[in-house]
């Protein structure tokens, strides 16, 4: 029997989503950046582990919405965030608390998640 799930990846701009997703896949395929928003629209890549299937939603990074382009951004997280079977929550392990607490506000504990901590490398 073959199992398969969607895990989206869910974190703040910059987090090292589209890194940790590339990493999975052993390849470069999701754009990565210095600068915030590399990733503008959410990109699936499937990861086969025997024989289960993992498809990965990388995702662009959850932030404010002041202009058009970054509602558009957030419409394309919240999507992949509502529509998934699991949420990988990315943070670099140097950030406070507040963006995870407005994450955990806007799933309302609907979706399981677990917190991948990024960038230990640099504390
Ligand atoms: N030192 C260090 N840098 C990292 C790590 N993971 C990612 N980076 C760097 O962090 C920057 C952002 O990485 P991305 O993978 O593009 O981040 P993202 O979360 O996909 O960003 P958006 O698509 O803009 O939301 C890049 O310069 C990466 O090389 C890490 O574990 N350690
Ligand atoms: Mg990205």
């Amino acid at each position: 029997m073959t199992k398969a799930g969607f895990v989206s990846l869910i974190g703040r701009p910059n987090a090292g989503k589209s890194t940790l997703m590339n990493s999975l896949l052993g390849e470069k395929i999701a754009m990565v950046s210095q600068k915030a928003n590399a990733t503008r629209k959410r990109s699936n890549a499937i990861v086969m582990h025997d024989n289960a299937q993992i498809i990965f939603i990388d995702t662009p990074g959850l932030h404010e919405k002041e202009k058009m382009l970054n509602q558009f951004m957030l419409d394309e997280a919240l999507k992949a965030m509502g529509d998934c079977d699991l949420i990988v929550y990315l943070a670099p392990i140097t950030d406070s608390t507040e963006p995870y607490e407005k994450f955990l506000k806007r799933n309302n504990g609907k979706i399981k998640h677990i917190i991948v901590l990024s960038k230990i490398d640099q504390v």
